[in-house]
């Protein structure tokens, strides 16, 4: 097939599973066009089956804002035409689904049908979707699309309780290539971080509130005071600094490292004992799910789709929201018992093989070929 992927580039959870799908795709064979405004940040590798396709917005003094919809639904238009695509796979509703209705719309008046698939990924829905600046475009935009997917059940069910949506959304889950996060020995690293074995909690996330970044914080102060640990605060975002002040007032600086945004996740995954995902909101948790896959237990809130990844009592254990207390409790729990630890460990290990790239890729194929089925 050939498919264009319409994404944001950015670091975040739906341009990053964008970007993997793509990948994904194109090693089995299909052929991938990824457009966006920027070169995603996954997309390092080269990969005959894959092209980039970079959006362009010349500024001109009558603009105040650039207008992007308009240049990307142009491209848009301009792809399918001259790569001859048979479907376009838009993430994030806003404002892509809408971008493809209107490029599709161009393209019908032109004889050409190109069926538009939209996945949902959660503050599309959650929180911005739900702004009623843009509400009725999102209804609208998900309801014309030709398929809609979203990454969790509670994603699916918040869409219908927050929009006038009548059309049939699927369900297909974020997913993980153990090619990539596997539990690998970065022993000298570990030693490095932590010289005198203190457990290694880790926190990935783009620091939005959202995030509750200060949350993670409190967690961290409650065990370091039974447990000699570490944190690592993977990321960057806007609660970055009233986090480092938070940690400042806490006097935890010497135990608490701020690593920024990083590439290589893996590689500090491999090293820690914990994941924290105190999240406020959170459609899926795909940080999580990479966690559990380098073998690293979840200690996460129960909102949105966490329940559908994180198994209380298996794979880590869920809190209410701001439940500080609890999470730390459950954290010490785990962390004070090896054996214990170990186990969690293995049971995040098999979950996430619930969610392999492989067990996954195949929703999305069957799914396009459903979706072209249905061409009127
Ligand atoms: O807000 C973020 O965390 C980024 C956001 C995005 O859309 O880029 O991530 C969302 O999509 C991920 C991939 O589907 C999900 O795993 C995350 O749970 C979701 N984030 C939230 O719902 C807050």
């Amino acid at each position: 097939m050939k498919i264009g992927i319409v994404c944001y580039p950015t670091y975040g959870g739906s341009g990053v599973l964008a970007t993997e799908l793509g990948l994904g795709l194109a090693k089995k064979g299909h052929k991938i066009h990824f457009i966006t405004y920027n070169q995603p940040a996954r997309l390092a590798v080269f990969d005959e089956n894959v092209s980039y396709h970079e959006v362009r917005v010349d500024r001109y003094p009558l603009f105040q804002y650039a207008p992007y919809d308009t240049a990307l639904a142009s491209k848009l238009v301009d792809v399918v035409k001259y790569e001859k695509l048979d479907l376009l796979h838009v993430h994030y509703a806003i404002p892509h689904a809408a971008v493809a209705y209107m490029a599709k719309q161009i393209l019908l008046t032109e004889g050409k049908y190109i069926p538009v698939v939209t996945t949902l990924h959660g503050t599309d829905i959650t929180l911005v979707g739900s702004n009623k600046a843009f509400a009725p475009v999102v209804a609208f935009s998900i309801n014309q699309s030709d398929g809609v997917t979203a990454v969790s059940g509670s994603l699916r069910q918040q869409t219908y309780d927050y929009f006038d949506v009548q059309r049939e959304i699927k369900v297909i889950y974020n997913f993980i290539d153990f090619n990539r996060f596997k539990k690998s020995n970065k022993d000298h690293f570990k030693k490095a971080i932590a010289p005198d074995g203190e457990r290694i909690l880790v926190h990935v996330s783009n620091f939005r509130k959202a995030k509750r970044v200060q949350d993670v914080v409190k967690i961290f102060k409650q065990v370091a005071g039974k447990i000699p640990s570490k944190l690592l605060l993977i990321g960057d975002g806007p609660e970055r600094q009233s986090a480092e002040e938070l940690c400042r007032e806490l006097s935890l600086c010497d135990d608490i490292r701020f690593l920024g945004k990083q590439d290589a996740i893996e590689e500090l995954l491999a090293i820690a004992d914990l994941f924290l995902m105190p999240s406020g909101s959170e459609s899926f948790g795909l940080a999580a799910l990479e966690a559990m896959a380098c073998e690293v237990p979840v200690i996460s809130s129960n909102v949105g789709g966490l329940p559908e990844l994180n198994i209380h009592g298996k794979t880590g254990f869920m809190s209410d929201v701001g439940n500080v207390d609890e999470m730390a409790k459950h954290a010490i729990h785990i962390l004070k018992d090896e054996n214990l630890l170990n186990q969690f460990r293995a049971n995040a290990l098999e979950q996430a093989r619930e969610f392999d790239l492989s067990r996954i890729l195949p929703k999305y194929e069957a799914y396009y070929e459903e979706v072209l089925s249905q061409k009127t």
